[in-house]
């Protein structure tokens, strides 16, 4: 919603695209270059496919426009899938078999493995929300449970003590139940990571806010608000925020907890 058309260009006279996908390492998604997909169970709702199994992830995202009426009545995830989902504008209810959450901007939730998630556009507006579904790992004797929060409800951290990146953990930190957590970074104009990470852990973010220069497997690439990042396992990768006045943010994946045997 209310994206720049700019993610094409001419380069030296040929139609060109920001869009960079190396399989199984990491691909930039802008968002002009998405189509419509057709998920079952989703009615009036635009809804695209970012990072699956098909570009080397172990999860797959979404992005989703709930039009007006807007829902899915064959609920999202169930049988051994995890689900989370983050309001990125408008209102979304979202229930389980027993209640439903009225989330708003910035709203999220997770529901743990075998319990389907339902949406339903909670307004005339469209609402916009990122989507994800991943295989639950289980781990004897802990159990992840659902979570529903927004963004507005924690202090951030700051992220490695710099005072111009800050952290939100939106999932628990200090349960072994949960086999990956749901983050957002935020890069104040100028700031970026200190170093260049490397680590077994793979993400998936989709960028609320901001520009940068995103770098993926020691290359520089330009990114702004709309943008989907895949980082697959060991990616090397960090972030510079290039915009004079907004963040560069994002809301980003990562498993957790886990021996990899
Ligand atoms: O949590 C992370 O690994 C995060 N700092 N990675 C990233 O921003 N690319
Ligand atoms: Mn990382």
């Amino acid at each position: 919603m209310g994206y720049k058309n700019n993610n094409v260009g001419y380069l030296d006279g040929v139609l060109t695209s920001r869009a960079v996908i190396k399989k199984n390492n990491y691909a930039i998604l802008p968002h002009d270059g998405l189509v419509n997909n057709v998920v079952p169970g989703f009615e009036n709702t635009k809804i695209s496919i970012l990072g699956s199994p098909r570009i080397g992830a172990s999860f797959s995202d979404f992005i989703a426009e709930f039009l007006e009426g807007g829902k899915n009545d064959l609920g999202f995830g169930g049988a051994g899938i995890e689900t989370f989902v983050y309001v990125i504008s408008g209102k979304l209810n979202v229930s389980d078999s027993n209640e439903t959450h009225e989330l708003t901007e910035g709203g999220y939730a997770f529901f743990p493995v075998n319990e389907k998630m339902y949406f339903e556009n909670g307004q005339t507006e469209t609402t916009e929300a990122f989507l994800y579904q991943r295989k639950y790992e289980p781990l004897e004797g802990h159990k992840a449970y659902k979570v529903v929060g927004n963004r507005a409800d924690h202090t951030p951290i700051h992220y490695e003590d710099m005072e111009d990146v800050l952290l939100w953990n939106l999932l628990p930190t200090d349960d072994l139940g949960f086999d990956m957590n749901m983050h957002i970074l935020s890069f104040a104009p100028a700031a970026s990571h200190g170093y260049i990470e490397t680590h077994y852990q793979e993400h998936g973010a989709y960028l609320l806010s901001g520009k940068g220069m995103y770098n993926l497997d020691n290359n520089w690439y330009p990114v702004e608000k709309g943008d989907y990042i895949f980082m697959a396992a060991y990616t090397p990768q960090a972030a510079y925020s290039t915009d004079r006045k907004e963040p560069l943010a994002y809301v980003y994946s990562k498993d957790a907890n886990r021996n990899p045997g």
